[in-house]
């Protein structure tokens, strides 16, 4: 995968753009990806108009970030193509009915350097459980896409309704024979030409991931729905494996989410300058060059670190707000003239001030017009309620122990939550306040979170470190990075929580949860996912791991440290390097 921009940097927000890289005689399989991806978001914003207008206010609200932050960094500038790509979709999610059909997405991700990411049990979380398993395709080395693919369990469900699911969903046909060869073709060849690969993106946004409006059997539909199935309902009564959702990039979520809220009619203005006013004041307090590295990936760490100190005070804030009031009165984004459900009142995730994983927020589910073909060949035109409008921000990846502790202030946070319901609606102020609460344990910047062991990073030698006599440095990763013999960076979370996405189902399902009805409410596990595939899944955890101890591994080498390291040390950081993604070092170190 020649997955790397020519100023040798990780790839940042999708610089591969040029589709036509070939490797040999095949397309590079990063490159085809961006168009894929390119090419379902076109192909979205056609089929909900929503989507396409929640990009314009993403941009317009990405827009006066980056203005901010241009005046807190002298020399920051950010080219219309570059906010194009920063403010795009950053995941899809698809769900999937059958095992056959999970085992053809496996392998048409394949052809596009996508694989599976860990294994989500959506079956075991509480009381917002639902029928399925689910896993991530994504690249495993600086990804910009990836697609939640779930697949329903259908002996979630007791006889009779089981037996129904089964074989409505055995009579659809979501891969077209064209598409079958074209993935049987890639494998055997060990890739495609570009107009195959071509030929595949076009299966992809002509069928696969289509929506049609036609949907099968609608006693049956009414019935899962009614039982509180609708999940259910949602995958077997429909022929292709539609979007649901295709999620773009923020960054700043509490602006993007308040600008949503204004434009969909839900806040007026008064309220929304305050939020916006909230937001950038926050933004601009804890935008360091951490941050930027961490949100602009396009950018050096020399270009970064060359930026000037600027200053923002409250004129320009007020000035940036008063910007986007006025924007927000024009007719391409009076989203309230649309017809929508309007947007979900918290945002999952941690809170506000903890970078860690990732924050996620949505509008709810749209209803839209569906035909269905009933099994006696009547027609019966009504609605469905399903896709709905996600947006992210991604932060860094935590460790076992950051990870144990986001769990442990998550309860806290979610129960304080649900013991007043109403509280973001009415002092959506206290709410935060009372959000952050459990979270005040995190540290709040990346360098703390580093030493406190609770995220990855990713270090590397400065010339100055390299050009130092070795018996003069300390041995200390933090002390090597202060003194500035090294550098490092947080790495970012590249996938998903199940908590969150449970939050997320329950939400635009109208409904909490979906409870088994089988006798006995059976187990699920990786190995059963695996065995549909056809192949393991990559465990994210050990890939984190292993680019850190990797990267440490090169610095101390490099900084001619290696064979001062204590033999222990050194081996534990060899083991975990072991795990790293297959040939793709090289491009994770960089
Ligand atoms: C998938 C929900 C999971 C996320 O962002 O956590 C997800 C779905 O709704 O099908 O996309
Ligand atoms: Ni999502």
């Amino acid at each position: 995968m020649g997955h790397t921009s020519t100023n040798g940097q990780p790839n940042g927000n999708g610089t591969h753009t040029n589709g036509t890289h070939a490797k040999g005689a095949f397309a590079d399989k990063v490159a085809m990806q961006h168009k894929l991806f390119a090419q379902l978001s076109d192909m979205f914003g056609k089929e909900v108009p929503m989507y396409d207008k929640s990009l314009l206010v993403n941009r317009i609200t990405n827009t006066a970030v980056c203005d901010l932050l241009s005046k807190k960094f002298t020399g920051f500038a950010i080219s219309p193509e570059q906010m194009e790509k920063t403010s795009g979709e950053r995941h899809g999610a698809i769900r999937i009915g059958r095992p056959d059909e999970y085992k053809w997405i496996t392998r048409f991700f394949a052809q596009f350097a996508m694989e599976p990411h860990n294994y989500y049990d959506m079956t075991s979380v509480g009381a917002k459980s639902q029928p399925i398993v689910a896993t991530a395709f994504r690249s495993s080395v600086n990804p910009e896409h990836r697609v939640f693919s779930s697949l329903l369990q259908t002996d979630y469900f007791a006889g009779e309704i089981r037996t129904r699911i089964e074989q409505l969903l055995a009579k659809r046909t979501v891969f077209s024979d064209r598409a079958k060869e074209l993935i049987e073709k890639g494998e055997k060849q060990g890739g495609l030409s570009v107009d195959d690969a071509q030929a595949l993106i076009k299966e992809g946004t002509d069928r696969i991931f289509k929506w049609t409006a036609k949907a099968g059997d609608h006693n049956l539909y009414r019935e899962l729905c009614d039982a509180g199935f609708k999940i259910a309902a949602d995958i077997a009564c429909f022929q292709s494996h539609h979007l649901n959702h295709l999620t773009p990039n923020t960054l700043c979520m509490d602006l993007y989410t308040a600008a949503m809220q204004h434009t969909m009619g839900q806040m007026d203005e008064t309220a929304f300058r305050m939020r916006a006013t909230r937001a950038l004041t926050r933004l601009c307090s804890f935008a360091d060059r951490d941050w930027m590295r961490l949100h602009f990936r396009h950018l050096t760490p020399d270009a970064i670190a060359a930026f000037g100190d600027g200053s923002v005070d409250e004129m320009f804030i007020g000035a940036l707000v008063a910007g986007l009031v006025a924007r927000f009165k024009r007719d391409d984004v009076q989203l309230s003239k649309l017809k929508h459900a309007g947007f979900k009142d918290f945002t999952e995730g941690p809170s506000e001030d903890t970078p860690v994983l990732l924050r996620q927020d949505a509008y709810k589910a749209l209803t839209e017009p569906v035909q269905f073909t009933n099994p006696d060949g009547t027609v019966t035109d009504t609605v469905h309620t399903a896709r709905f409008g996600e947006i992210e921000q991604r932060f860094y990846a935590t460790t076992a122990k950051g990870r144990a502790l986001y769990d442990k202030c998550l309860t806290v946070a979610d129960a304080a939550r649900e013991k007043d319901p109403s509280l973001p609606k009415r002092d959506f102020a206290a709410y935060e306040a009372l959000y952050a609460e459990p979270f005040k344990s995190f540290p709040k910047t990346m360098r703390e979170l580093l030493k406190a062991s609770m995220i990855y990073g990713r270090y590397s030698a400065t010339s100055k470190g390299m050009n130092a006599d070795p018996a003069t440095l300390p041995l200390d990763r933090f002390a090597l990075v202060e003194q500035g013999f090294a550098r490092v960076e947080g790495l970012r979370y590249e996938d998903f929580l199940p908590v969150s996405a449970a939050g997320i189902f329950a939400s635009n399902l109208n409904q909490y949860g979906t409870k088994s009805t089988a006798a006995v409410k059976p187990q699920y596990t990786q190995a059963q996912l695996e065995a549909v595939m056809g192949r393991g899944i990559i465990s994210t955890d050990e890939q984190y791991e292993a680019i850190e101890a990797a990267s440490l591994l090169q610095m101390y080498s490099k900084l001619g440290l290696l064979d001062k390291l204590p033999a222990g040390e050194r081996q534990a950081m060899e083991r975990a390097a072991s795990k790293a993604p297959q040939g793709a070092m090289a491009e994770a170190l960089v």
